[in-house]
């Protein structure tokens, strides 16, 4: 039996294409304008009121890319040629130019509705066709739909206590607005993540007095800021066709590799002197080009914690922080949580403005009209702004907040409730005709997101090139392939030691949330050579057209 489940309040007028893409960002605007470039009709449809994703979204002080710029945009030259960044990791206001001026060349508004939510999509089995609503009330149709709607677009609000009891202004990193001004104010930040980190920085400086709620320490790295001028442009213009190419090729997308050796097979001397390296060269440097084995190897782990130790901890004046911020003993496997980069997060801590509440011990209990309760009875305040920087529900988020339902009835939160299975981390059983840009089970977490974009973006084109040219209105992924999918991540996350910390990486830090591993963490040219496999066979490896 077949039925359309379509909602009642959509609009019975809707407007058809081949393929609708979900979301703005690097991963929407890839599909468009390849789709688009090989004449399939095409719709974009994005919440926000322009492109560029998490930089649409997150407008918080000091939102900031932690990519360096030359690998952080798209790789062809036909855009990176006219473009020059003015800092090494731009800002989002910056970053929301480059969209702009990415939309001026490629001519994306005129497919794209923006402000547009998609609030359901519903497949109609009979027709092979999605139809997806938004929260206006209007609908779309399409034979395809490509969900590129990201990992960090779900904000992650804690059900804490008496929310509502608080009379300042409560506000999400991801859900900043322009008239909120943090000068000479009194500000709590709830969170110590990366958003955190980064709204501290900028906080710390202009308010009257700043209270950190810190649960678990950031093992933040230096980011090595750096000006960009002018000659600085020309020269990484030259090199862009060289970092361009070895971005294709990396585990990470990025233009450096992990180093080939194991930590625990170096003397302390060659350990020390590629830490150093690492940590100089500044970045993701030291997280994703240390040595082979150091997210396997718990020796070679802690030294790794240790190195870091012996940078961060003299750089902290009050020693009580300084055993808050770099715990003599790690929180968790360094590199199991993603890093914060940061410029100068350590010396706002050690601003005397600045209070720093460990919630380790003595969890948030409840708000009050002024500030926050902790279980030890204390009331912390009078705060004039609380910010939560509590992070996302990443990978899966945006999707299950969706209706996104089958033929059967079914919704991807439901089928999604036990347990996570994304062949490819871009299809799921029992939902076809649809697909997912850095979905879960992806290498969405452990890839620069623009070349991640292009990669995973033209294997799903030619896919979608290859149903026409063939004739094809239906795919779908089986049962088994997701199965096997699920358990080939869930084999490498067994010998990892990422099930050691609670981070997005494996939903632990959403509660009720099924604690897996969300991210693929064979590298992307592992997670292509299954599509490469998958083409080889006609499609129907772990797919069935
Ligand atoms: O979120 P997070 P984020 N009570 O989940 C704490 C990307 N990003 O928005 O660690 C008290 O990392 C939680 O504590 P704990 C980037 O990929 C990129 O900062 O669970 N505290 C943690 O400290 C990043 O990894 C940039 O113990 C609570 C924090 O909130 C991802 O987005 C900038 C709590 C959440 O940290 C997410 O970063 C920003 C509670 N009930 C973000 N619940 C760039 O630079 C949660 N916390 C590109």
């Amino acid at each position: 039996m077949t039925s359309t489940h379509l909602p009642e309040h959509a609009t019975t007028e809707t407007q058809d294409c081949d393929v609708i893409v979900v979301g703005g960002g690097f991963g929407g605007i890839y599909q468009l304008r390849h789709l688009r470039d090989r004449g399939f009709s095409v719709i974009l449809l994005e919440a926000s009121g322009g492109f560029g994703g998490a930089w649409s979204l997150n407008r918080y002080p000091g939102a900031r890319v932690d990519s360096h710029a030359p690998v952080y945009q798209f790789t062809d030259e036909y855009l990176w040629k006219d473009w020059n960044f003015s800092q090494m990791f731009p800002d989002h206001e910056e970053m929301r130019s480059y969209f702009d001026y990415v939309d001026s060349k490629l001519d994306l508004s005129k497919d794209s509705r923006f402000n547009t939510k998609v609030v359901s999509a519903t497949f109609d089995e009979d027709e092979r066709m999605w139809t997806l609503v938004s929260q206006n009330d209007e609908s779309f149709r399409a034979r395809f739909v490509v969900f590129a709607t990201g990992s960090t677009t779900e904000p992650y609000i804690p059900n804490i206590p008496e929310m509502d009891a608080y009379r300042g202004e409560l506000v999400h990193t991801a859900r900043w607005r322009d008239d909120i001004d943090m000068t000479g104010k009194r500000v709590a930040i709830i969170g110590t993540g990366a958003s955190a980190v980064q709204v501290v920085q900028e906080a710390g400086p202009v308010v009257e007095k700043l209270t950190v709620f810190q649960r678990t320490p950031n093992l933040s790295l230096p980011m090595h800021q750096e000006h960009l001028t002018e000659e600085r442009q020309a020269v990484l213009k030259e090199t862009m066709p060289d970092v361009a190419d070895k971005c294709r090729e990396t585990f990470a997308a990025i233009d450096y590799e992990f180093d080939p050796r194991n930590g625990v097979d170096t003397s302390e001397e060659e350990r020390l002197a590629l830490f150093e390296r690492l940590w100089n060269q500044g970045g993701f440097a030291f997280w994703l080009g240390n040595f082979s084995d150091y997210l396997f190897s718990e020796e070679t782990n802690s030294m790794v914690y240790e190195f870091w130790k012996s940078k961060i901890k003299p750089q902290i004046l009050d020693p009580v922080k300084a055993d808050l911020l770099v715990p003599d003993v790690a929180p968790h496997p360094f590199g199991a949580k993603r890093p914060a980069l940061h410029q100068n997060y350590y010396e706002v801590m050690n601003q005397e403005n600045v209070e720093l509440v460990s919630i380790q011990e003595a969890p948030i209990t409840g708000f009050t009209a002024t500030g926050i309760r902790t279980s030890d009875g204390i009331e912390h305040g009078e705060f004039d702004i609380i910010v939560l920087a509590t992070g996302f529900n990443n990978n899966t988020g945006a999707l299950t907040a969706m209706e996104v339902r089958n033929s059967a009835g079914v919704t991807l939160g439901e089928k999604w409730r036990k347990g996570v299975d994304a062949y490819l981390g871009a299809f799921t059983s029992g939902f076809p005709n649809a697909m997912f840009v850095y979905g879960p089970q992806s290498p969405a977490a452990f890839a620069n997101g623009s070349t991640n974009a292009e990669l995973q973006g033209e294997v799903m084109v030619e896919f979608l090139e290859f149903l026409r040219s063939e004739g094809f209105t239906r795919f779908e992924s089986t049962p088994e392939a997701d199965q096997a999918w699920t358990d080939h991540i869930n084999g490498t996350d067994d010998m990892a030691l990422f099930k050691h910390a609670k981070s997005w990486y494996n939903g632990s830090n959403i509660p009720g949330k099924k604690p897996q591993m969300l991210q693929y963490l064979n590298g992307l040219p592992m997670y292509l050579d299954f599509w490469h496999k998958e083409k080889a066979a006609g499609y129907t490896d772990g797919l069935r057209v």
